[in-house]
C-alpha cells in the first residue's frame, strides 16, 4: 500500500483501515490530508481485493474536528472555491464508492468531520463520540453536503437544530436521531468496526456493491423508478457466478464462497 503524510493505511485480509493522522490538530482535514484522501481512494477503487473500508481517526480525541480552520482563515474566494469542489468531489468518491465504507467515530466529529462520517455507509461511535455542524460560530454554512445529507439521515427539523445552533451532541443523541447507526464502548470501536467489515466482506461482493448503488441512487428517485432500478440490478446478480454459488450452496447446505465475479 502507498504510504501517505497525514493517513495511516493498514490492509488485514479483504479490508482496509485507514486513520486520518493529524492527532495534535484533532484531525482537521487540511488541503493536504484531502489530497491523500482521494489519492487513497482512487487507487483503492482499483483493488479488487478490498471489501471494506474502515475510517478512522488517529488518537483518542477525534475522529476529525472539522476542516482546518487555521488554512481558511485567510482563504481567497478562488482558493475556497477549489477547496470545496475538492471536498466534494473527495466526500462523493467516498460515498460512490464500490464497496461498503464504515466510519469508526472514535471522538469529535465536528463539521466536516460530521460530514465524512456522513458520506459514509455505517457508522459505529464509541461513547466518547461527539458531532455537531458549529459552522455558523465560523461565520459559514456547512460546505461539504452537511445540509443535504444531514436532513436525508436525521430529518429536516433535527437537521435544523443542529445547523442553526451549531450544538454539540453526544453519541447516544446521535443514535437517537439517527445521524450514528451503533454505539459502542470506546475500547471495543475498531474490534466492532472490523467485525461488522468482515461480515460484509464474506458476502458476495458484488450483491453488496449492488444494494448499496440501489439504495444510494434508488433514494434520490421516484418510487417507480426506484423500483425499476432495483429490478435491473436484481437482474444483474444473475449475470454473476456468486449468484449460483450462493444458491447452490444454499441448496447443498454448505456455506457459500464468494469470489466476487
Ligand atoms: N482546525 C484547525 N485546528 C483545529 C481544529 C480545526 N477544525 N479543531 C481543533 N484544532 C486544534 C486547536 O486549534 C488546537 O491547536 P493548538 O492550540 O494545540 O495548536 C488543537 O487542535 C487542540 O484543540 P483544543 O485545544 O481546542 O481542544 P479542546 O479539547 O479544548 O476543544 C474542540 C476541542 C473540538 C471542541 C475545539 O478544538 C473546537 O471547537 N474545534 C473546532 C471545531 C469546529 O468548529 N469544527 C468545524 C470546522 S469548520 C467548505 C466545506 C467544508 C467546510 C468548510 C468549507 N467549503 C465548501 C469551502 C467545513 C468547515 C468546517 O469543518
Amino acid at each position: 500500500m502507498e504510504s501517505f503524510n497525514n493517513l495511516i493505511v493498514e490492509k488485514d485480509g479483504a479490508i482496509v483501515v485507514v486513520s486520518i493522522n493529524r492527532p495534535k490538530e484533532l484531525n482537521a482535514l487540511n488541503l493536504a490530508t484531502m489530497q491523500e484522501l482521494d489519492k487513497f481512494f482512487e487507487t483503492l477503487e482499483e483493488d479488487a481485493s478490498v471489501r471494506a473500508v474502515i475510517i478512522t481517526g488517529n488518537g483518542d480525541k477525534a475522529f476529525v474536528a472539522g476542516a482546518d480552520i487555521t488554512e481558511m482563515v485567510n482563504m481567497k474566494a478562488l482558493t475556497a472555491r477549489d477547496w470545496a469542489r475538492l471536498g466534494q468531489k473527495v466526500f462523493s468518491r467516498i460515498e460512490n464508492f464500490s464497496r461498503p465504507v464504515i466510519a469508526a467515530i472514535n471522538g469529535f466529529a465536528l463539521g466536516g468531520g460530521c460530514e465524512l462520517a456522513m458520506a459514509c455507509d455505517i457508522r459505529l461511535a464509541s461513547e466518547k463520540a461527539k458531532f455537531g455542524q458549529p459552522e455558523v460560530n465560523l461565520g459559514i454554512t456547512p460546505g461539504f453536503a452537511g445540509t443535504q445529507r444531514l436532513p436525508r439521515l436525521v430529518g429536516k427539523g433535527q437537521a435544523k437544530l443542529l445547523t442553526f445552533t451549531g450544538d454539540i451532541i453526544d453519541a447516544q443523541e446521535a443514535k437517537t436521531i439517527g445521524l450514528v447507526d451503533k454505539v459502542v464502548a470506546p475500547e471495543e470501536l475498531l474490534t466492532a468496526a472490523k467485525t461488522l467489515a468482515g461480515e460484509i466482506a464474506a458476502k458476495a461482493p458484488v450483491a453488496v456493491s449492488y444494494a448499496k448503488l440501489a439504495i444510494n441512487r434508488g433514494v434520490e428517485m421516484e418510487s417507480e423508478q426506484a423500483y425499476a432500478y432495483e429490478a435491473e440490478l436484481f437482474g444483474m446478480c444473475f449475470t454473476t457466478e456468486d449468484q449460483t454459488e450462493g444458491m447452490t450452496a444454499f441448496v447443498e447446505k454448505r456455506k457459500p464462497c464468494f469470489k466476487g465475479i
